[in-house]
């Protein structure tokens, strides 16, 4: 994936050099955009071997409202270790954003079932739109939410482009990037999610937006990073989903099948906490 190598490029080689709140250090750059075709392959970056099985395990946990890590426990995954507390519990981050934003009024939404309503009764909608960011409570956060808010775009089928279903797009604003651990990840997560989305509308997913606020390389990551850079991408696997799977809760870790992922070997860095 060229536009992941460029960005950390661009930072690598234009970045300001930054103090941070987990005391590492940053080179970062404040905004940036990446554009990528759902079509061309599954975006998984192809210069280090990425975990998906993290990745996958993840979008579920969130998927399932849930915001205590013992599910990423069970199911063998450790990137959310270093921010919960004793019982396990990370406050009401964003699985709990997603589908219970508490309401004034002591009502709870579903984002994410208002957003599949929405695309399926009113696809040209300019509000298709999920926060993570409740300002009220991210004082209550382990973390405040890094990958914030995000919104859905359709583009009406055109039979004569080639597209016979409806075209869904995805917009990620993330206000906090690491380039180098987090945003393969992140990349990653919301293919996937715009992918089943698509799925469950009857849609084809098109492009994936990435929007960034600060991203930025870890002053301990600039090894790798030199050595990431030297390497060539390689052709983007293929992600097949079940297609059977019509409803976006019910989607499970073997309804996921990637193929044809050669990448370069995993590349290890210290995660900033
Ligand atoms: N904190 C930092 N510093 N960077 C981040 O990207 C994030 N995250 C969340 C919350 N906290 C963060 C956690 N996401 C790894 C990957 C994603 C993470 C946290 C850690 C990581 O260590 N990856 C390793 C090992 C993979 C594995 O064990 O499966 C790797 O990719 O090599 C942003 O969303």
């Amino acid at each position: 994936m060229k536009q992941y190598l460029d960005l950390m490029r661009h930072v690598y080689e234009n970045g300001v050099d930054k103090e941070d709140r987990t005391g590492t250090g940053t080179r970062s750059v404040f905004g940036y955009q990446m554009r990528l075709d759902l079509k061309a392959g599954f975006p998984l970056v192809t210069t280090k071997k990425v975990h998906l099985r993290s990745i996958i395990h993840e979008l579920i946990w969130f998927l399932r409202g849930e915001t205590n890590i013992r599910y990423l426990k069970e199911n063998g995954v450790s990137i959310w270790d270093e921010w919960a507390d004793e019982a396990g519990n990370l406050g009401p981050v964003y699985g709990s954003q997603w589908r219970s934003w508490p309401t004034p009024d002591g009502r709870h939404i579903d984002q994410i079932e208002q957003v599949i309503h929405s695309l399926k009764t009113n696809p040209d909608s300019r509000r298709i739109i999920v926060s993570a960011w409740n300002v009220a409570e991210i004082s209550h956060m382990a973390l405040p939410p890094c990958h914030a808010f995000f919104q859905f775009y359709v583009a009406p089928a055109d039979p004569r482009k080639g597209n016979n279903k409806p075209q869904l797009s995805c917009q990620l604003y993330q206000r906090s990037a690491d380039i180098f651990l987090g945003v393969p990840f992140n990349i990653a997560s919301y293919a996937l999610l715009t992918m089943m989305v698509a799925q469950v509308c009857d849609m084809e997913a098109a492009d994936f937006i990435h929007t960034f606020g600060d991203a930025h390389l870890y002053r301990n990551h600039f090894e790798q990073v030199e050595l990431q850079l030297s390497r060539e991408p390689r052709p983007l696997p293929m992600m097949t989903l079940n297609p059977s799977v019509t409803d976006i809760f019910a989607f499970k870790y073997e309804d996921f099948e990637l193929t044809d992922y050669h990448p370069h070997p995993h590349i290890k860095a210290p995660v900033a906490v």
